[in-house]
């Protein structure tokens, strides 16, 4: 099994204050009181934080994290999406761009299938999940939690934003089940309805890659022929085109993904997004 972290060996070993290297050889940080600075005030954990800190802390530790960034064209998808909101509305549902990526996710996963495994407890496998389970980040006032979304694959997108929008809800009504928490392949976070250009989520391990997604915006792409041509004056009548980019942010275990495998598996979800037909093969 993954070996304890070593915040836990460290708590309160004497040498905390020194610096010295204890348990795993992590140093502490030392505690500087900053009452002695200025006025403080306390507010406690939350019981989320409580067990999702350590959690982070631990995948932190043990898996060497490399994030992969890149950007998917979903201009398409999002007039498909504006076009369908009156659709969804009726069904009392919401059309977040989120359930597109998820539906995106499970065909770049099954083309990947290294991005949806475990590594054995031996270190000497990687253990493949064959389902389609997958972990969405909610923000609750209570902290971050990870509910588990099933077999994504076998369910349409009215399906899924009903049961997004009624997992949430029960997420921020601390309402979720330990069962809720458990069984996903791969783990999505999204920021996007917030802001932000890019970031680096944390494994959610054992899973093996988790992919963040920060918030659209709209960039230049040129259409013409390459700058880099030779073409005489007046005949390379080419021009930029306004369209809408999704930030991707994959994070990943590199002991199990590899640069060139986590680019590819990037590279074909922003494919797949970019033209939201490829949703229907
Ligand atoms: N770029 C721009 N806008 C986006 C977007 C993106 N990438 N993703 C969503 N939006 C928009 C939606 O279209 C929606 O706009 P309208 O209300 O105008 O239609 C708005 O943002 C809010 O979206 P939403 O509430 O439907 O959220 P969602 O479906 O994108 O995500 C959920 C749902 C539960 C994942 C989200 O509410 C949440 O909790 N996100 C935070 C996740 C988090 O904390 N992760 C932890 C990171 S590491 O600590």
């Amino acid at each position: 099994p993954i070996p304890t972290a070593a915040p836990d060996v460290a708590a309160g070993a004497p040498a905390a204050t020194s610096g010295a290297a204890v348990g795993m050889g992590i140093p502490p940080v030392p505690f500087v009181d900053p009452a002695r600075f200025g006025p403080v005030h306390e507010q406690p954990l939350s019981r989320i934080q409580k067990v999702s800190g350590p959690a982070l802390h631990r995948s932190w530790l043990n898996v060497p994290h490399v994030t992969q960034h890149d950007e998917a064209d979903i201009t398409e998808l999002e007039r498909f999406r504006r076009d369908r909101k009156d659709l969804a509305s009726a069904k009392g549902v919401k059309l977040s761009p989120l359930l597109f990526v998820m539906k995106a996710v499970v065909i770049a996963l099954r083309e990947h299938p290294t991005l949806r495994s475990t590594l054995s407890p031996e270190r000497d496998r990687l253990l493949v999940k064959d389902y389609f389970h997958l972990g969405i980040a909610v923000d609750t006032d209570q902290g971050l939690v990870v509910p588990v979304v099933r077999d994504v694959d076998r369910k349409g997108v009215f399906e899924l934003a009903a049961e997004l929008q009624s997992t949430a809800e029960r997420a921020r009504n601390r309402k979720l089940t330990p069962d809720d928490l458990t069984g996903a392949c791969f783990t999505i976070s999204s920021l996007g309805g917030i802001g932000g250009t890019a970031f680096s989520p944390i494994v959610n391990a054992p899973e093996v890659a988790i992919l963040g997604l920060s918030k659209t915006q709209v960039k230049p792409a040129w259409r013409g022929p390459s700058p880099v041509d030779d073409v005489s004056e007046g005949s390379a009548a080419g021009h930029f085109e306004p369209r809408l980019v999704l930030p991707l942010s994959l994070s990943y275990d590199h002991r199990v993904v590899d640069g060139a495998l986590a680019v590819r598996f990037t590279t074909r979800l922003a494919a797949i997004l970019s033209d939201p037909m490829q949703l229907l093969l």
